[in-house]
């Protein structure tokens, strides 16, 4: 039997890829067991970026609903708070950026998972679906929460309980996701952005995710006053002093993420 998950690293970014195409990539405990690993060894500094995306044809179906109702299966009851859970805060808490490259349909917590990372971008004949109402459940893995907030509370509920399969396009017109390539080109433009944060001011970009992540709960005064902790921590970056130099300079900056 095949990994169901993939891993290499790439220069700088490690390439995750979900990986049971005949399923869409729908995730059993295996896989979700897996992901998580994956995300762990993450944590290791000479990864600047991660970029997840999946085998085939699809992103990830979600739940493999054949999964659900197996005797010896994991049970509803392990589901979230051991599956889909952990994933979404490593996706989260990981203090890099995380580029989801949706390559084809993305439904259940697989659209979720993908829309806790980072940075969303998709190929042109992908979608995104919150299939969750469809079968009797609610939308789960922090699309409750990631939604709403990326594209207002009535398309969020609509797009939630009707459970339509809307496209790349469509998604990125709703502020869904950040940007939609040609199929063609998606494979070579996604991986081409995830090195491009890759070679960034690792540290900077961290500091940018978490007080973004906190903006969703703070006050201004409390945000202010985190941006003002975390502005401190970037100018003492060793990648500040080189971006400040580089500019005096008029040449590239090479940024060593520390
Ligand atoms: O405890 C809990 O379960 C809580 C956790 C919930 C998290 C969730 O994610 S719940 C939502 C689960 N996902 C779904 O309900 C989506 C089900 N899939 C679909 O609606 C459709 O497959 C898609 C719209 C995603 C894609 O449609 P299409 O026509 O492109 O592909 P297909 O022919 O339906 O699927 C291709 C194969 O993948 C097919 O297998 P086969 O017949 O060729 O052997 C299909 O059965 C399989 N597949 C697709 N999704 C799943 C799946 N197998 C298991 N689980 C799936 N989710």
């Amino acid at each position: 039997m095949s990994d169901p998950v993939l891993f290499s690293v790439d220069k700088e970014v490690a390439v995750i890829t979900l990986n049971r195409p005949d399923k869409l990539n729908a995730f059993n405990r295996q896989m979700a067991m897996a992901l998580q690993s994956c995300l762990d060894d993450c944590a290791d500094k000479s990864i600047r970026c991660i970029y997840i995306t999946g085998a085939g044809k699809g992103f990830s179906a979600g739940q493999d609903l054949a999964e659900v109702t197996e005797p010896d299966g994991p049970g509803m009851a392990k589901i979230l708070a051991e599956h889909y859970n952990p994933i979404i805060t490593r996706l989260r808490n990981l203090p890099k950026p995380v580029v989801a490259a949706v390559n084809g349909v993305a439904a259940g917590a697989g659209a979720n998972i993908a829309l806790a990372c980072d940075i969303v971008v998709a190929s042109s004949g992908a979608s995104f679906m919150q299939a969750f109402s469809k079968i009797g459940l609610i939308p789960d893995s922090g699309g409750t929460y990631f939604l709403p907030r990326l594209v207002g509370h009535q398309k969020a509920i609509a797009l939630m309980m009707l459970g339509d399969k809307i496209s790349a396009t469509e998604a990125e017109r709703l502020g869904m996701i950040y940007k939609v390539f040609d199929e063609e080109e998606f494979a070579e433009k996604s991986l081409q952005l995830a090195h491009q944060l890759g070679a960034m001011a690792t540290l900077g970009l961290a500091y940018t995710k978490l007080a973004l992540n906190a903006s969703a709960e703070n006050t201004l005064e409390q945000q202010l006053q985190l941006e003002d902790e975390l502005q401190q921590k970037a100018a003492a970056s060793n990648d500040f002093a080189e971006g400040v130099q580089a500019f005096l300079e008029k040449r590239a900056a090479i940024f060593k993420g520390n």
